[in-house]
């Protein structure tokens, strides 16, 4: 059947994000990874992001197996919540009536670790309405839920209030959206002196392009690893100004050095991650920036 074009565009709803965007929704309500959610259950700090900081490597040599599974899950979550920390070291100093923004907040880690350090109030993002509704669950449950949100929206245009947030960052969430746009929805929340920080995996303008590992990272994700320069220019080009870049990839190896021998945990992209990290190809980085 042939339609006419009035008639295609009834068909199809009017896409409130794009398909690429659907894909995500659709892998992040699906997603149950025990590395997640065994890590998480530790103390309802729910991250999706990777571990920074020497690790324990005493626990692999636990002979009880049971208690040795938990002796790997426990560091591996004390690595990750080490990373969570120190992005929230940078957002401050802030006070209780401080807004800070969380943009691709996953499972909410992030915003409760804000709030937790700074009494802030916080809003978060995800493109999930699963994880938008676990994260709240966990806030409810806390005795939070008055000052930690979590929307399911589309960090690329979050209706936020226009300036009135003093902090906002994204955790291993900006290479699944186009910078520009990105930086241009912070710059527009953010106040005037406000603080932006980004903890992301970039590849390394100097190794080329995209190596192979980066691009079997993409694959594994569906996500699209951008490379360390476009960050600055998309960031020169929208109000943010780096104060602080910080090359995490050295004390990143660790985690994935423990994680890659956690047999009840591994997901199977462990390898790539160690030999991206160590060709050189790919670089786990952060950057503190000022809204002027
Ligand atoms: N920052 C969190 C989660 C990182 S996982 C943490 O550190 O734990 C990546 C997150 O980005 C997921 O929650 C996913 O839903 C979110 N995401 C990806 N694209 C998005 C978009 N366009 N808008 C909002 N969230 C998005
Ligand atoms: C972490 O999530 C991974 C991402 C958000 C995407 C890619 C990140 C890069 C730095 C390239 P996760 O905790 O859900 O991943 P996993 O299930 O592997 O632990
Ligand atoms: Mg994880």
């Amino acid at each position: 059947m042939t339609m006419t074009p009035e008639a295609l565009t009834e068909a199809l709803p009017l896409p409130a994000q794009s398909v690429y965007q659907n894909r995500i929704a659709d892998y992040w309500n699906a997603e149950e990874n025990p590395v997640n959610l065994e890590l998480g259950r530790i103390d309802d700090l729910y991250h999706h992001h990777y571990g920074v900081g020497d690790a324990d490597r005493s626990v692999l040599d636990e002979p009880d197996p049971e208690l040795r599974k938990e002796r790997i899950t426990t560091e591996l979550h004390r690595l990750e919540h080490a990373q969570a920390e120190l992005l929230a070291s940078r957002l401050g100093p802030l006070t209780p009536s401080d807004r800070v923004f969380d943009a691709g907040c996953g499972r909410g880690g992030g915003s409760v670790t804000a709030n937790l350090r700074y009494g802030c109030h916080a809003d978060g993002v995800t493109i999930s309405a699963k994880q938008a509704a676990f994260a709240n669950e966990q806030a409810r449950k806390r005795g939070i839920g008055d000052k930690v949100r979590y929307h399911h929206r589309n960090m690329l245009d979050t209706g936020l209030e226009t300036g009135a947030y003093a902090a906002s960052w994204n955790n291993e969430s900006s290479m699944y959206v186009e910078l520009d746009l990105l930086f241009a929805e912070h710059a527009r929340v953010l106040r005037r002196g406000g603080r932006y920080v980004v903890i992301t995996g970039c590849y390394n303008d100097t190794y080329g392009q995209a190596s192979r590992e980066v691009s079997l990272i993409n694959a594994h994700y569906i996500c699209d690893i951008h490379p360390r320069s476009r960050y600055f220019r998309a960031m020169a080009d929208n109000r943010l100004v780096p104060v602080h870049v910080e090359d995490l990839t050295a004390t990143a190896i660790p985690y994935w050095e423990l994680r890659r021998q956690a047999d009840h945990l591994v997901t199977g992209i462990e390898d790539t991650f160690l030999t991206a990290y160590k060709n050189g190809s790919f670089q786990y980085l952060m950057i503190v920036a000022d809204r002027v």
